[in-house]
């Protein structure tokens, strides 16, 4: 569908320039509330447009590395400053590329700035360790060493955090950074990569290329001038990267699926239960890592619960994300929405009760855009797939529970383990629950989002593989330790020999 006015078309980012693909290819971004309208047309890149970046990188790394990071911190700090000053438009480019509502993609670039300055701050941290050598006249230390060209691939349902993630904590650390965005939310990347370059950024150690997985991704995350790849996304793709970083030894940090739950104890303040599952639910329209896609009940509130949260589910608005009244927008792309449908008749044909919704929104302000109705079903058992699998999209089940041991066996029996919930007044439910919980996270009396970018994030399980982003974890990702031992005795000392 034609647009009144020229698309706007962007670059890739590669050695401090703005440049087309080599191949010349470009692809559209569409808005998902309004297909006609084009938000940009944005750079098909290949494997040659990936190698002229991480060479870019490569390059820029001998001097950045070098750089001491008090002053690598003064760009962060600047970026962070020009983040919340251009914040209101940011977030409308993406609720226009994303189609999650303006409060969340204003959260969504709140998280960037949070982790820019937290970043910034650790500049003039980064600390190591001291400790007493058993010899005499001698000295023990640790220190952190960068570790070169870092490659990021991110998805679209955070497209400014989840690079922020992974980009500050890289650059404060010394490394240079090739980052490929989500086909589907390119134009957030572009704004952070400009924020970075006017922030003072060197030309070469940040570089964008956009694309899709197969075409942009597949060829980073297996250059042999990449030692670190940082990837969020799927549970199947994540398994791609790693075995594409298995040959070289990569460093591969993953953050994948999750099936998360909130339990409702017979003893939580269901308003606030209710609000929390509303929020975890149908937050992102249900497109988080961390969205509660299960709910499980205890049985002597189960029916009060239920009632209130599909009444709820019921009255959420739905539209687009920009007008101030929407509640829930879209779906990103046709694909999710089928995806979502098609779950939708696997729980019917499970014999889940479906409650509200299980239907796409057709018509009217719905006609050009992939919109769902929020979904609930009920009376799902643990084992059906509806329970079992991520969804990704406005789909809720809700599980009832007799007690609080079953509802941690029903938490505890899926392949994810990134977040967890306990709505309870009972202090000793809630201790017991926090420490059985097998998940990265773990919340009381709130919803399974919402996590704060100087706490580490990220999952068990499939959700990942062992690594932390945000906090401390995520430098200790972006950097390698080195000992460092200085004898000052003017001998030959022997550990563990000389001094036994
Ligand atoms: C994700 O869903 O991929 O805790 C990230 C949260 C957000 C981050 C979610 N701060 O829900």
């Amino acid at each position: 569908m034609a647009t009144a006015v020229a698309p706007r078309i962007f670059k890739n980012f590669i050695n401090g320039e703005w440049v087309e693909s080599r191949s010349g290819k470009a692809y559209e971004n569409r808005n998902p509330a309004n297909t006609d309208e084009l938000v940009g047309m944005f750079v098909a890149s290949t494997d040659e447009d990936v190698d002229l970046a991480v060479k870019a990188a490569q390059e820029a790394y001998k001097a950045w590395r070098l750089v001491p990071a008090p002053k690598r911190a003064e760009i962060l700090f600047r970026a962070a400053e020009l983040l919340v000053q251009r914040k209101e438009d940011l977030a409308k480019d993406m609720t226009r590329e994303m189609g999650k509502v303006l409060t969340e993609t204003r959260g969504d670039v709140q998280e960037a700035i949070d982790m820019t300055y937290y970043m910034a701050g650790e500049g003039r941290r980064l600390f190591g360790q001291t400790t007493p050598s058993e010899l005499p006249d001698k000295f023990a230390m640790s220190v952190r060493q960068s570790i070169g060209v870092c490659g990021m691939i991110t998805p679209w349902n955070f497209p400014m955090a989840i690079p922020s993630w992974k980009m500050m904590p890289a650059l404060i650390s010394g490394n240079t950074v090739v980052l490929k965005p989500a086909e589907d939310t390119p134009l957030s990347a572009y704004h952070l990569v400009q924020v970075l370059t006017e922030a003072g950024v060197p030309r070469g150690v940040v570089n964008l290329v956009s694309g899709d997985g197969p075409s942009a991704g597949a060829p980073l995350a297996h250059h042999e001038l990449v030692p670190v790849i940082s990837f969020t996304g799927s549970t199947s793709v994540g398994r791609m990267v790693a075995k594409a970083c298995a040959p070289d030894f990569k460093h591969c940090s993953l953050e994948m699926g999750g099936k998360n739950i909130i339990i409702v104890m017979d003893d939580a303040n269901l308003d606030l239960a209710i609000d929390g599952a509303v929020w975890g639910g149908f937050g992102t329209t249900g497109q988080r890592c961390t969205a509660a896609s299960r709910i499980a009940v205890h049985k002597g509130v189960y029916k009060e619960f239920v009632t209130r949260f599909v009444e709820r589910a019921k009255s959420l608005k739905v539209g687009d994300g920009l007008d101030p009244d929407t509640e829930m927008g879209p779906l990103i792309n046709e694909q999710q929405l089928d995806t979502v449908t098609s779950y939708v008749e696997i729980g019917k044909n499970e014999g889940a009760k479906l409650l509200t919704g299980g239907n796409r929104l057709r018509g009217g302000a719905y006609a050009k855009g992939w919109f769902h109705a929020p979904t609930v079903f009920g009376d799902c058992s643990p084992k059906m797939r509806i329970a079992q699998e991520e969804i990704f999209g406005p789909v809720v089940s809700v599980i009832p529970i007799a007690n609080l041991n079953e509802a941690i066996d029903v938490a505890n029996s899926v392949p994810y383990g990134l977040s967890a919930s306990i709505y309870t007044r009972d202090v000793n439910r809630a201790f017991h629950a926090t420490r059985d919980l097998y998940t990265g996270i773990v919340y009381v009396n709130a919803p399974t989002i919402g996590a704060e970018t100087h706490l580490p994030f990220g999952g068990t399980k499939h959700t990942g593989n062992g690594h932390r982003e945000a906090a401390i974890g995520a430098i200790d990702f972006f950097t390698e330790w080195k000992t460092v031992y200085i004898d000052y005795s003017d001998k030959l000392q022997r550990a563990q020999i000389d001094n036994a």
